[in-house]
């Protein structure tokens, strides 16, 4: 360093706007980060998979398949449906980028347990939490995803040379005290409950959604009470955390459940979002019923349910990335004053989730807004 060079923390700060900031779902959309379906392997089975996957009769194909490569064929369609997604992205003048690649077929081990591999950089919305100008690493509550942060290591330095803020939520252990003994994923109709102990702090950062000053987020089996109380004190006092009250029997994130479209517009699953939190109605919004989805019972879905129709991308408060298929759900989104851009996806989701999970929003044009 030359003796003229100030000490950094003499610097000043970057002048430029942080190249991070989102607030909302629904701001206009200028940067997002999209999934890679190259080198996604399926889930390895691990103590979370029965509290996950819902359908019992998977469970055999995670048990003998599970750190292996999905067959060629269905990587190749599911990567056509993402291609089609970044396309549409780019042609709207959405800065589109992606994760790098990572061997995720690596053995994974931290005191106490150890997986033949990782999973994937398919859904960047569960990894971070992006809010306003900073990027929160989440604790995720599966082992086969504690490493998963990896693959946007570099996106995350180069956002941060620019100005953001980074952090990571305390790294959590994952050892057996973190998961009940013996779970048994709860039926219909049973008081809620997870597989999650209170013994550290975990979230993805997809149990969260942002609705300007306030954000919504729900206990799931990657989400527990600890995880959503280090997030209310980290957030505060520029962010309000609120808890939504669910009904689902595999719970894993919100944004099939509950999401805040557009001010005044909040889309809701018909049975699991036991209770709209008050704040809505009070501020007049409508509260908008997902519609049954299209998708054939018949169409393959490994890790998550037909449900993922609610799992939208808005380019700003009209425009809607949805699943072509998904007509009753179009059929609404017209009626409800926006405009759907339809794009095919259904075979993603067949591997993962929906746009909304194969995503994650870096910069949004809008200020920080109460809408509640
Ligand atoms: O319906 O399986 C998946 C949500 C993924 N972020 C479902 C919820």
């Amino acid at each position: 360093m030359s003796p003229s060079e100030p000490l950094s923390a003499d610097r000043p700060a970057p002048a430029a706007a942080s190249p991070v900031s989102t607030f909302t779902e629904w701001d206009p959309l200028e940067e997002i980060i999209v999934g890679v379906v190259e080198d996604a392997l399926i889930p390895p089975w691990e103590t979370i998979t029965p509290a996950v996957v819902h359908d019992r009769a998977q469970w055999p194909f995670f048990k003998a398949e599970g750190g292996r490569r999905w067959p060629a064929e269905m990587l190749r369609k599911a990567e056509a449906d993402v291609e089609a997604f970044v396309h549409i992205l780019e042609a709207e003048g959405v800065t589109v980028r992606r994760p790098e690649r990572f061997a995720w077929d690596q053995p994974i081990a931290a005191p106490g347990w150890s997986l033949p591999s990782s999973c994937y950089a398919l859904m960047p919305r569960d990894v971070l939490l992006v809010i306003g100008d900073q990027i929160i690493e989440a604790p995720m509550g599966w082992r086969s995803r504690h490493f998963e942060h990896h693959a946007y290591k570099s996106l995350c330095k180069e956002y941060f040379r620019g100005g953001a803020r980074w952090i990571s939520a305390p790294r959590p252990e994952l050892s057996d005290a973190s998961y009940k003994p013996d779970f048994v994923a709860m039926e219909k109709g049973e008081p809620q409950r997870t597989i999650l102990t209170e013994h550290e702090p975990l979230f993805d950062a997809a149990d969260a959604i942002k609705c300007g000053r306030d954000l919504f987020i729900a206990q799931s089996s990657c989400c527990n009470s600890f995880g959503i109380e280090w997030l209310r004190r980290h957030l505060a006092p520029d962010f309000r955390v609120h808890e939504v009250e669910v009904h689902d029997t595999h719970p894993m994130h919100i944004d099939a459940t509950f999401s805040p479209l557009a001010p005044g517009k909040l889309l809701v699953h018909p049975e699991r979002c036991a209770k709209v939190p008050d704040l809505f109605e009070k501020a007049g919004w409508d509260v908008l019923v997902c519609p049954e989805p299209d998708m054939p019972l018949t169409h393959p879905m490994y890790n998550c349910s037909r449900w993922i129709s609610m799992n939208v991308v808005m380019l700003d408060e009209e425009r809607v990335i949805v699943s072509r298929g998904e007509e009753r759900l179009i059929a609404a989104f017209k009626k409800w004053g926006f405009t759907p851009i339809e794009c095919p996806f259904y075979d993603f989701e067949t591997i993962g989730g929906g746009f909304h999970c194969a995503s994650v929003d870096i910069r949004r044009r809008g200020t920080l807004q109460s809408y509640l």
